[in-house]
């Protein structure tokens, strides 16, 4: 299988080269000009908002299978930036799409990447949320995502293209930035136990539960996605399972190696927090086989090791 992963530069992409390498099939990865990537692949540079250099790339590579990673992805940065956000998610995803269409090879497999945000204010008592629960985002970066995945569905019937969308819930793993609760904990533990920072670990909302896979659970997930997942359906990648964020500092203060004070952070707290957010993973699990293995407690100490390791440097 020959896979051409677009937007490798980021946090996943470097987990799924890998995950795709070792699994035997033939890697190749985009990145923009601006960045590096690391890992058992053919390195091509690519920027998704020129839709001929993405149509150079497809005739060049000849993929079975493309992963369309290639995202603004964070949420503030979507609310201070909302045209470069939708630009690059929708735009970009639409530059994707009609190179696809376009392409000398027909049968090209697409995933596209989205997002548990795209539920966004979910209604009381939907949780599990399912595939087929509505869609109403709260943020810019939720609405072009879900954006992006109602467009794989028009481009799929209307086209005939074979489509996947991926919701993937909130995931974690070394190498996060620090914009991501666990990273962030982990990262203030190591710094504390390093002396660069006093024994106080800021906090936001501990109350709020939350779904949360290891990153190389979540590449494992669109793997098998890409090999057994329907054409023109979207499902849900997470662990199925929510914690409150309670849950998560108390496990990242038992591995510290020093005592630490927690500290409530009023910038860190949102005012639309959601209570609860948790997905129904039964479809992908009915289709792939696919549920997540990693433990949150390991996902968090590798994290923590991972900041440990960077701050020695
Ligand atoms: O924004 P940067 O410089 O970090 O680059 C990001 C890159 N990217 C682009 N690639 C090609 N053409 C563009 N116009 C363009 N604009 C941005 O896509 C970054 O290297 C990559 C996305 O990686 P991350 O932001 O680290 O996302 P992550 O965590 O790897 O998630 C992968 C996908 C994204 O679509 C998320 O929205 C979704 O999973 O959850």
């Amino acid at each position: 299988m020959k896979a051409l992963i677009i937007g490798a530069g980021g946090f996943v992409g470097g987990y799924l080269i890998r995950e795709l390498s070792s699994a035997g099939w033939d890697v190749h990865a985009s990145c923009l000009p601006t960045e590096t990537i690391r890992g058992n692949c053919t390195v091509h540079h690519l920027d998704i908002m020129e839709k001929d250099s993405i149509t150079a790339l497809l005739n060049n590579v000849m993929p079975d299978i493309i992963y369309h990673l290639a995202a603004q992805s964070s949420v503030s940065v979507s609310w201070k930036k909302p045209q470069l956000t939708a630009e690059i998610n929708v735009i970009g995803t639409i530059n994707v799409l009609e190179a696809l269409r376009e392409a000398e090879k027909k049968d090209i497999r697409t995933i596209l990447i989205g997002s548990g945000e795209e539920y966004g204010f979910i209604r009381q008592g939907a949780c599990p949320l399912s595939e087929t629960e509505s869609l109403n985002p709260g943020n810019i970066y939720a609405a072009t995502k879900a954006c992006q995945g109602m467009l794989g569905e028009i481009y799929a019937r209307a086209y005939k293209m074979d489509i996947v969308m991926v919701r993937a819930f909130n995931h974690s793993g070394p190498e996060q930035s620090e914009i991501f609760v666990i990273s962030d904990f982990c990262k203030q533990v190591a710094e504390i136990e390093k002396g660069m920072r006093e024994p106080v670990i800021c906090v936001g909302n501990l109350e709020a539960m939350r779904d949360f896979t290891d990153v190389r659970d979540v590449v494992k997930a669109y793997r098998l996605l890409g090999e057994k997942g329907k054409s023109g359906q979207a499902y849900n990648v997470g662990r199925g399972r929510a914690v409150k964020i309670q849950y998560i500092l108390d496990t990242v203060l038992s591995f510290a190696e020093k005592p630490i004070e927690v500290k409530h952070d009023p910038k860190r707290m949102r005012a639309s927090d959601i209570p609860l957010i948790e997905p129904d993973v039964a479809k992908i699990y009915a289709d792939t086989g696919w549920k997540a293995e990693i433990s949150m407690e390991q996902t968090i100490r590798d994290t923590l090791d991972n900041w440990r390791t960077k701050l020695k440097e």
